[in-house]
Parts: structure tokens; C-alpha cells; sequence
């Protein structure tokens, strides 16, 4: 069986503090995700994780006087791999790489008047070298790196102030590398802004009195960065035409838990508030009306101006990504859950679910690209799928790993199968072709590459990199297009 679409980008996917390191060097400012150390005794199965984490313990990690291991300050140090690791993903046969840009390196504190050139030379360094390797580049503006002078200084992301200096920073690296990246996403997985306040807006839970004042906070953060984006697209056109914009949304899709009516409506009223609202904001232009809704009973009160409605309809995207990792039920009723690494859901029995408690399923895939293709038609982008597994390096110094060739596999079909139902879908970067420090559990032990990397959740090991089995299946299945 062949994969029907000519053409199509096939890639890996990252983020700048899952692989970086280097936090101190350069110039460069620490951001909160830098600031979250490694838990030991940490829940696989608990979103808590990424919450749960105090106000005064991230002050406190600035000294580090706790003496804790900080993962993300260390990576897989791509910093300064970058050009072995770039060499692989060729070897691999990857025709797009996707990786993230940190704000910190380009502008430490957020509110200087000129970018730190030594930042600058870094990224152009990679992206020179990713050009050389004929790879196409999809850029994340923003991936959960929100410098902590941003946070401390402005509280984040519900501040409006915070829009002129992301704006100021998206010009400025648009100016300086608009020859050499094509594909720009302002925000990775918007929609976490109102999940996880503090991953997605740099927001602490602290600083608001009540749960309401907070999740309104929240809101209005995800309104600030739906106008932010719409600013870039709208700057971008006079920037390069070489510049695609795209939105990157963390694809929730749900079924009810049974055929009852009452569970239907409620996976109905899910959708549309944890799925197709942030679709329609970015795609449509528009705030739909059963968001209206949703604000109007809840009393979520957004300061929203003429102006920004008005940048926002005219500023829509030119195509829709989306991570996919799993699936849930919904029903009214109490129900067993699963998880998930941001959000957590109803246990479906006919998946199956990682050691972390993911559901997988390929079919949910091919469902979820015809409902976006049908709602929006506009050209789509699978920009993360993949599967963490705690893996070992076997006698011959690599992994057997058949489960991600399947999972992988099963995927690709799905796809094929949406191609063939005539959904516009253009591209796919895999998390991860390369191992890196988990958003959610810190754990260097959670892997989903192509390519392993040899430290462990304390950075102990000697950093080289392995093919995995999934590494030759891959390189294959690019070169001939069989699956
Ligand atoms: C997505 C994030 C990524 C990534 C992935 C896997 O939500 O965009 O940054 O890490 O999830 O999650 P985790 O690393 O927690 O397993």
C-alpha cells in the first residue's frame, strides 16, 4: 500500500527549552520553563505536574537554594549538537524540521530596544545549516519558553502590555530570517493558555484572589495572544510574501460516552469550548456565538476592543496545525478518567493507553482531519504526534522500538485515508525525531525519537545519539512512500 500525496512534508518536531540548553549562555535570560525541576516522586498519570508547582518555588529555583535538578536548563544540548543532530534528520529523510525560537535569547528581558545579535547569529546559524540539508523549516514563535522577566515584570500574558513586546520580537526575528523560514506558527497549542495559565501565559495562580479572577485572567491572556497573532499575520504580509502563517492548536477531539442524548450534548458543548472555539477565532476571524454564551453564564468579562475584533477578522490564517496525541469520552455523569498531559479525560475501552495513560487512536485521526477540512477548508498540518515510551539501549547500542513503528504506522494510514476522503492535508512533524526533556514530567526518560540521546532525567550520560529501529523504518517508508 502506497501514500497517496506527492509532496508531502514529512518532518520532525521540537521545542527550543525541550532541546536547547545552554540557559545562561550568550546573553540569553532564564524563562519559566527553566525554572521547574525534575520530581522524582512524580505521578505519571497526574496532570498536576505542571501546576502544581508554587509562585515562591520558581523565585526560590532562581538560586537554586532547594539544590534541584532543572532539566530544561540542560536539553539534549542542541545548542551545541545542532549540526550533528540537523545531519541526522537529513539522514533520515526529513523534508521539514520544526523547532521553536526562544524569546529569552532574542530579548533577555522583553522590553529592550535591540535584539542580543548573539541570539540572533545562533538561530541563523541553524537555520543556514537546516537550508544546507535541504530541510524547510516550520518556526514556533512562542512554545512555553515565556521569559521569567516577563512574567515577574508584567504578570504575564493577561497584561496587554505584553502584545507590543511579543510584537516587537515576531518583527524582529520575521525581518532577520524571512529568506530562510517559510513556515510560521505564532503560538504552539494557543488553547493551553486557558488549560494551564501558567505554561501558556506565565500567569500564577497566586496573584488572583479567587479561582474566577483567575480564569478570567486566563481568558484574557488567550484573547491578548489571539490579537498578538492576528498583529503578526497582519505585519507579516508586509514582511515577505515567502512567509506562511498558520495557528498550532492541541487538538482535543472527544466522543460521547454513549448514544444517551444527555452525553451526546455534553461532548457537543466540550467541542465546541475546548476545540472548535480556538479553531474559529483563528480561522473564521470571529468570536462564535456559543463562546458568547459560555462568557455571558460564567460572567468571564474579556476586555475586548473594536480595533483588536477588527484585526482579528482580517488577519485569519493560511492553513490550520494541530498536535494529536489521543482521544477521550465525555458524558454529564461522573466518570472514570484517563490522562493526558494537559488536560485529562474519559476512559474509552476500546483504546488503548500508554504508561502515561494517552489513548491511543489512529482512527480518531482521520475523524478529526475531515471535521476540520469540512469546517474550515483550509489546507492542514498534523505539526505533533508520537509516542513516549521508557526505553534502554539494547547490547547493539539501540532500541528495538516496533511499538513506535506501529503507532507511527497506524497514523500514516489515517492520513492516507483522509487524503483519499479528499481532506487538503499537507504535512506531518513527528514529536519527536530525536528524544528530548518532556514539557509535562520533566522525565529525559519519557522518549518519543527517532534518535536516542543518551542522558537520564539528571542529565547524567554522555549525550550521544543512537539510531532507534524506527530510525531505518522512517528513512524507508520517506524514500519509497510504502508503508
Ligand atoms: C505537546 C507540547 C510539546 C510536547 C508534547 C508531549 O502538548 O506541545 O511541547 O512535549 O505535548 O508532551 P510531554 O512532553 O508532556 O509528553
Amino acid at each position: 500500500m502506497k501514500f497517496e500525496r506527492k509532496n508531502f512534508l514529512w518532518g520532525g518536531a521540537t521545542s527550543a527549552s525541550q532541546i536547547e540548553g545552554a540557559y545562561n549562555l550568550n546573553g540569553k535570560s532564564l524563562t519559566l520553563a527553566e525554572m521547574r525541576p525534575f520530581n522524582p516522586n512524580l505521578n505519571r498519570k497526574s496532570i498536576e505536574e505542571i501546576n502544581n508547582y508554587s509562585k515562591k518555588e520558581y523565585e526560590k529555583s532562581i538560586e537554586n537554594v532547594n539544590k534541584l535538578h532543572y532539566p530544561k536548563r540542560y536539553g539534549i544540548d542542541f545548542y551545541h549538537k545542532y549540526k550533528e543532530d540537523i545531519a541526522l534528520f537529513k539522514e533520515a529523510g526529513m523534508k521539514i524540521f520544526r523547532m521553536s525560537i526562544s524569546w529569552s535569547r532574542i530579548y533577555p528581558n522583553g522590553d529592550e530596544n535591540k535584539p542580543n545579535q548573539e541570539g540572533i547569529e545562533f538561530y541563523r546559524k541553524v537555520f543556514e545549516e537546516c537550508k544546507k540539508s535541504g530541510m524547510e523549516i516550520m518556526l514556533t514563535i512562542q512554545h512555553y519558553d515565556i521569559p521569567y522577566s516577563i512574567a515577574k515584570n508584567y504578570n504575564g500574558w493577561s497584561n496587554k502590555k505584553v502584545i507590543d513586546l511579543y510584537i516587537k520580537f515576531a518583527a524582529t526575528i520575521m525581518e532577520e530570517y524571512k529568506d530562510l523560514v517559510k513556515y510560521w506558527l505564532p503560538f504552539n497549542e494557543i488553547n493551553v493558555a486557558t488549560l494551564s495559565p501558567i505554561t501558556g501565559l506565565g500567569i500564577f495562580r497566586e496573584d488572583y484572589k479567587t479561582e474566577y479572577e483567575f480564569l478570567n485572567a486566563s481568558y484574557q491572556g488567550l484573547h491578548n495572544q489571539f490579537f498578538a497573532q492576528a498583529k503578526v499575520i497582519e505585519l507579516s504580509k508586509n514582511i515577505s510574501k515567502n512567509i506562511k502563517m498558520g495557528c498550532m492548536i492541541a487538538n482535543i477531539t472527544t466522543y460521547a460516552s454513549d448514544c444517551n442524548p444527555i452525553n451526546i450534548l455534553e461532548n457537543l458543548l466540550t467541542q465546541q469550548m475546548n476545540r472548535y472555539f480556538y479553531y474559529d477565532v483563528v480561522a473564521k476571524g470571529i468570536y462564535p456565538t456559543y463562546s458568547k454564551r459560555y462568557f455571558r453564564e460564567r460572567k468571564i468579562e474579556i476586555n475586548i476592543t473594536e480595533e483588536e475584533l477588527k484585526v482579528i477578522k482580517e488577519n485569519t490564517v493560511d492553513y490550520i496545525t494541530f498536535s494529536y496525541y489521543m482521544t477521550s469520552t465525555v458524558s454529564k455523569s461522573n466518570q472514570d478518567n484517563n490522562s493526558g498531559n494537559l488536560i485529562i479525560g474519559g476512559k474509552n475501552k476500546f483504546l488503548n493507553a500508554t504508561e502515561w495513560g494517552w489513548q491511543i487512536d489512529p482512527i480518531g485521526l482521520r475523524i478529526t482531519l475531515n471535521e476540520l477540512w469540512d469546517r474550515y477548508q483550509l489546507p492542514l498540518f498534523i505539526s505533533e504526534n508520537g509516542i513516549g515510551v521508557v526505553e534502554k539501549l539494547d547490547a547493539n547500542n539501540t532500541v528495538n522500538d516496533n511499538y513506535r513503528i506501529d503507532y507511527l504506522k497506524e497514523h500514516f494510514i489515517q492520513i492516507n485515508e483522509a487524503i483519499l476522503d479528499g481532506v487538503d492535508v499537507f504535512g506531518y512533524t513527528m514529536w519527536t525525531p530525536i528524544d528530548v526533556v518532556s514539557l509535562s514530567t520533566n522525565e529525559m526518560s519519557k522518549r518519543y525519537g527517532l534518535i536516542y540521546v543518551d542522558y537520564d532525567d539528571y542529565h547524567n550520560g554522555n549525550g550521544k545519539r543512537y539510531k532507534k529501529k524506527s530510525f531505518s523504518w522512517f528513512k524507508k517508508f520517506i524514500e519509497t512512500n510504502e508503508f
